[in-house]
């Protein structure tokens, strides 16, 4: 028996052309340019069809990441440990759970790592709303975001952990489901997702497939990707996920 309890030979990962299901036992770290002591996986990108960027970046001992966002806007979210943070020029302590909006043209740097810390990067290129004013940098927590019911469901329950004003071009959720609760429909949208799977387990429908996913599972959808899901087992379900939102698809 190997010892990433997958059958030799096999593996969940899939990669289409209108979604992709991606399992830690499939992730090669890519070496990046601004990161030392750290193993940093692209899981979702261009390559792939992706019109944005997920990066998964585990720092070790003496860890640290750090550049400017240039054309792109980045959230980082932190999974998992604690570290210390220079976001154009101001200091501050990240931890599990807490969040940073990086908008374009700003530093960053992540550094002092509790040793396997863990940072979820979406990377996106920021698009301008004419006549709004650009989102500045902002950091929050998501212990302090309540969690809506979803179209009037308590036991499916969504974070919305930026502000939803126009001049974001992007969103970033926490859904949580309680065993048994569902996405009320089969969704088909414009938006893109990146999603990782933070806790628990279910049934992940994609366009015509469906695939048992599990706590660190990552998925890419395409616009307009049929997409659905069912918690099961014991424990609540919980993904993180990434939309594009607020702008004309055209302009
Ligand atoms: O925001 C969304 O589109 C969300 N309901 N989609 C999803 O969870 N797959
Ligand atoms: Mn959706």
């Amino acid at each position: 028996m190997n010892d990433k309890s997958e059958l030799f030979g096999f593996t969940r990962d899939v990669v289409k052309e209108r979604y992709a299901l991606r399992t830690s036992s499939g992730f090669v770290p890519s070496a990046l340019p601004g990161w030392r002591n750290a193993v940093c996986v692209v899981q979702i990108s261009r390559g792939m069809g992706a019109n944005f960027c997920q990066l998964l970046a585990t720092l070790a001992k003496g860890g640290e990441g750090s550049g400017n966002t240039g054309a792109l806007e980045f959230v980082v979210y932190v999974l998992a440990g604690t570290c210390r943070a220079e976001l154009a020029g101001k200091r501050r302590v990240l931890a599990a759970g807490h969040y940073a909006y990086l908008p374009p043209e700003h530093d960053y740097r992540f550094a002092e790592p509790k040793p396997g810390t863990q940072l979820l990067i979406f990377q996106k290129r920021f698009e301008p709303l004419a006549g709004a004013p650009e989102p500045g940098l902002l950091v929050g927590r998501q212990q302090d975001i309540a969690g809506q019911p979803f179209l009037g469901n308590a036991d499916a329950r969504l974070q919305v952990l930026l502000p939803d004003k126009p001049e974001f071009d992007l969103a970033v959720n926490i859904f949580t489901y309680q065993p048994g609760a569902t996405l009320p429909f089969v969704e088909s949208h414009i938006m893109e997702h990146g999603l990782v799977m933070l806790a628990g387990q279910g049934i992940y429908r994609l366009d015509a497939d469906w695939h048992p996913v599990q706590a660190g599972d990552v998925i890419w959808m395409a616009p307009y990707c049929l997409q659905w899901f069912v918690a099961m087992g014991k424990t609540p379900a919980r993904y993180l996920y990434y939309k594009d939102v607020n702008r004309l698809p055209l302009a």
